[in-house]
């Protein structure tokens, strides 16, 4: 049985190293050292080129690197097989600490303080109680649940949106487009962790940032296409967004000119909300095709019909 590796070729050690440690039975292969392609049974892979996972003409199915899947989506020549998107805790676990510092840092007014830094000004802001605090999420995907679960400890007013209903203990529940509207109305502090399809696509524009109490915070993790981004920074000159936390944009690197670098109330990472961990997502990856290999049915395909 033969995978093959195409992803950060600075990272194509240790992935190699993490395989063969889950996996000491599977031939990993890391591209351009392919060899034969007719033996490759599965690719595990990020932003491949056009038509390369076509060229794998015995392929049982495809793990994506990451947790987004649009990489692949865009392929018009991806193969009719399975295509697995990547859940592993180290992934998990590194949005939740990023969407937590970043919740903290908004409802703690850190931009406002650092402003106050840079100007040698002593002034206290009056703390606003957690409880007092409505943070919401959208998507409650493996991401978002994981992240509300770790904000609950701090006694926020919880809230989150679907596209299926869900219950949540602790957590308001809202779902639907029909929803969208009452659940924006009440959220502060704003987190997008939604996958980028059709839907939602430019989903934070200039209508619905409108329906944020004004001075919100938003926290984009998920992708740049989710944000209209002349829509965001109008938004903030404005004062209807009080700060952003962006971590994801309409193009990456984010461009030199970008408002965005300098403006006031805005932080800026460059995609590093959260990253895949080669040793604990190796041994995710080995689970799903020991799973199939054993006529189990795979965990978390994508369903492209839904774009997710
Ligand atoms: P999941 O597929 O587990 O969750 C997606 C969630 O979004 C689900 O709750 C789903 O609803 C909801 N959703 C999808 N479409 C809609 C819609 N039209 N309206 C309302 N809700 C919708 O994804 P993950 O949590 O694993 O990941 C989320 C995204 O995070 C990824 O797609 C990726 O883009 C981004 N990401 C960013 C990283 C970074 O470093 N910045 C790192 C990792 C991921 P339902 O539950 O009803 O299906
Ligand atoms: C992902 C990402 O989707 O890194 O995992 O953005």
């Amino acid at each position: 049985m033969a995978l093959l590796f195409k992803g950060d070729i600075d990272r194509g050690g240790d992935w190699q190293a993490a395989l063969n440690r889950h996996a000491p039975d599977i031939e990993i292969r890391t591209w351009p050292e392919a060899g034969e392609v007719a033996d490759i049974d599965y690719a595990l892979v990020w932003k491949p080129p056009r038509a390369f996972l076509a060229s794998l003409p015995n392929l049982k199915a495809i793990f994506s690197i990451g947790a987004g899947i649009e990489h692949l989506a865009s392929d018009p020549e991806l193969p009719d097989i399975p295509v697995v998107r990547m859940v592993e805790p180290g992934l998990t676990t590194g949005m939740t600490e990023f969407v937590v510092m970043s919740v903290l840092y908004h409802h703690r007014f850190m931009l406002d303080y650092l402003a106050q830094q840079r100007a040698r000004a002593w002034h206290e802001i009056s703390q606003v109680a957690p409880g007092r605090r409505r943070v919401g999420i959208m998507g409650l995907g493996v991401l978002g649940c994981d992240a509300l679960e770790r904000l609950k400890i701090f006694g926020f007013d919880l809230a989150g949106w679907s596209r299926s209903q869900k219950s949540i203990p602790g957590v308001t529940c809202f779902a639907g487009a029909e929803q969208l509207v009452t659940f924006l109305s009440c959220t502060d502090i704003l987190v997008c962790l939604l996958p980028l399809t059709a839907e939602t696509r430019g989903i934070l524009n200039a209508e619905t940032l409108a329906l944020l109490p004004r001075g919100a915070a938003v926290i984009n993790v998920a992708r740049g296409g989710h944000v209209v981004e002349a829509d965001l920074l109008a938004a903030l000159d404005s004062g209807q967004i009080g700060g952003a936390t962006l971590d994801v944009f309409q193009e990456e690197p984010l461009a030199e000119d970008s408002r965005f670098w300098d403006h006031p109330r805005v932080v800026v990472t460059p995609h590093i909300a959260s990253m895949t961990i080669p040793d604990s997502a190796a041994a995710a990856v080995v689970h799903q095709i020991r799973r199939l290999e054993q006529g189990q049915p795979l965990e978390h395909v994508v369903d492209f019909k839904r774009g997710y």
